[in-house]
């Protein structure tokens, strides 16, 4: 199987050495941008992790690790902390410290390597103190992930090493055992009483200690937290009405939230002390496009928060994260599922791609932690670790000659191509023999797909055209290599299928009167070169309701399946009195 991106978070030995108390160089300065929304930063000229809010004053501070492998790495590569800062996340004007706190400039016992997840916080002595677990120098240690605390007088740095050594380090918590989890993903939180309590948690475990009022030590004993459910790691503790709440990334390889186990899920949980036993409360946001969440919620201007990151921005990964913002809305004391939100949300983003409109499936698929999602989610990974692939894997000895995989429409589509990407692994993974493609046509008989070669590269992106077709649906089948008595198994990380180009794209006329949303068309009559028209399905921009609060026209774009040359466009006409309401269709606007 692929490599798991956690096999990197043991790295190379080397030595203990002395300690002294390091300055980090000033802060670099801070650079304004524009968000046009989730992720915060998506344009791929810098990947963030593991947000982290503190509310200061009118300011909202993003702490945040920093993913740098190149695209194709299988694993972190964090050696550095960034923060962004807002006065108002809806505002979309944010400013961004990168390397305001470099993991081997700050801590001499640290060998820079692996700066995971952190949390700042303000004493109450003003100063600021910022939590991060690190790869120390003990060569001994069974796990090398410590935590370190960083201090500065300034939100932003420069930050220095107060104790110079770790707080939290393996020792301290299982001694001389070599069994336990990573002391990773510090998490501080203060009560109102001055009380302030170090979380941490990897691996299905939750432990809090009390720190004394230096912050900067221990104090008293660690714990075991229970009583939250499916707790993968990333503890994140606040309180609301006298009730304690602790939000972390969720995980049950093979359940509905987390099919896989390299996925994970956002629940919470509360209670009436800080440290617990914890009440389940639920699952709050489902996995995003990151296998990692790492959830944080605070209360910033009157409003909620949550940060949690995904791998939306451009060339990102599940390596190459992104720190997104969402507005936690609340029913009494209960947290309400989160509205995940993007600035460019997929379901309206232009391509000739049809996979992710077919309903998928496939005479086999290994599961956990293979996924038949993974073929249409509308990802090619650059980044070969399931779930982000489907796979016959059914062990050596049992695997078929042939799988297949099979998309299909609720209207006929028009189609031209398909685009496809194969692995191989150093196991049983291999790319095909050879495969074919057939089509179901309107009348319900399969038919091949003319064409000359059909292409076997793994780890590649392979496209195929071909004289389109008219199709409900459409199947790949595989045929592995031989192998003694055996076949290899496939695995594919993506299977697009692309629509042939409509010859125009509808305008479309609909009427409607105050106060009521304008019934939008679900499909709209798309001709193709040839003459044939096919009914297509549209997925419309949602219609905030001020736009038809009153007397007026405006427009609504609409994202026909298949088409990436442009939206379709509703002209709606909103009227005072009420008309009975029509919509008619006239092909005004070509295509480019
Ligand atoms: O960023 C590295 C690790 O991934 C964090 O420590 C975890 O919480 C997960 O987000």
């Amino acid at each position: 199987m692929p490599s798991q991106g956690r096999s990197l978070r043991i790295a190379l030995l080397s030595v203990l050495l002395p300690c002294p108390l390091l300055l980090a160089a000033d802060p670099q300065p801070a650079k304004m941008f524009r968000s046009e929304g989730n992720p915060i930063l998506g344009d791929g000229s810098y990947y963030s992790a593991d947000a982290a809010p503190l509310s200061v004053d009118d300011k909202l501070y993003i702490y945040a690790g920093h993913d740098e492998p190149p695209p194709h790495a299988g694993g972190f590569v964090m050696h550095d902390y960034g923060v962004f800062v807002t006065s108002d996340p809806s505002s979309g004007k944010w400013q961004l410290y990168r390397n305001s706190l470099d993991a081997d400039e700050v801590f001499s016992w640290a060998t820079g390597n692996n700066a995971y997840a952190g949390h700042a916080i303000r004493g109450r002595d003003g100063n600021y103190y910022w939590y991060v677990p690190v790869e120390s120098k003990d060569a001994e240690a069974p796990n090398r992930m410590a935590i370190g605390v960083a201090v500065s007088d300034s939100p932003v740095g420069p930050w220095k090493d107060p104790i110079g050594k770790p707080l939290l380090a393996w020792r301290d918590v299982f001694g001389d055992s070599r069994r336990g989890q990573e002391v990773i993903d510090p998490h501080v939180f203060a009560d109102d009483d001055g009380s302030v309590f170090l979380y941490w948690g990897s691996w299905g475990v939750a432990r809090v200690v009390e720190l004394d009022q230096s912050m900067t030590a221990l104090q008293g004993e660690i714990a075991v937290m229970s009583g939250l459910e499916a707790f993968f790691e990333a503890p994140w503790v606040f309180k609301r009405n006298g009730t304690y709440y602790l939000a972390y990334d969720w995980k049950r390889g093979g359940s509905q939230w987390t099919p896989s186990n390299y996925q994970a899920a956002v629940a919470y949980a509360t209670s009436s002390s800080p440290t617990g036993p914890w009440d389940f409360q639920g699952i709050i946001l489902s996995g995003t496009s990151a296998t990692t969440v790492h959830p944080s919620i605070v209360e910033h201007g009157g409003r909620w928060w949550i940060t949690y990151h995904t791998r939306d921005a451009a060339s990102g990964g599940h390596f190459r994260r992104s720190v997104a913002i969402d507005e936690v809305q609340w029913d009494g004391d209960r947290i309400r599922p989160v509205e995940q939100t993007w600035a460019d949300p997929p379901a309206l983003r232009l391509t000739n791609n049809l996979a992710p409109e077919a309903k998928v499936s496939a005479s086999y698929t290994e599961q956990p932690p293979m996924s038949l999602h993974a073929l249409n989610d509308g990802r090619p990974p650059a980044v070969r670790l399931p779930p982000d692939q489907w796979g016959n894997y059914r062990g050596n000895e049992s695997s078929n000659e042939s799988d297949w995989v099979q998309y299909e429409w609720d209207v006929p589509v028009r189609i031209a191509g398909v685009g496809i990407q194969f692995h191989r692994d150093p196991n049983w993974i291999r790319p095909p023999a050879s495969w074919k493609i057939e089509y179901r046509a309107d009348t319900g008989d399969w038919r091949p797909v003319e064409v000359a070669a059909l292409p076997t590269q793994p780890d590649r992106w392979l496209t195929v055209d071909f004289e389109p077709v008219t199709a409900r649906a459409i199947r790949a089948t595989f045929y592995g290599r031989e192998e003694g008595q055996c076949y290899h198994s496939v695995s594919v990380s993506e299977w697009e299928v692309y629509s042939a180009p409509a010859v125009q794209l509808p305008t479309i006329q609909v009427a409607t009167t105050v106060g009521e949303p304008p019934e939008l068309p679900a499909t709209v009559p798309l001709t193709f070169p040839g003459g044939e028209t096919l009914p297509t399905p549209v997925t419309w921009r949602s219609v905030p309701p001020e736009q038809y609060a009153q007397p007026g026209a405006f427009t609504v774009e609409g994202k026909a399946a298949g088409q990436a040359t442009g939206y379709v466009v509703a002209q709606v006409v909103c009227q005072a009195a009420r008309p009975a309401k029509s919509s008619s269709v006239s092909p005004i606007r070509s295509a480019p």
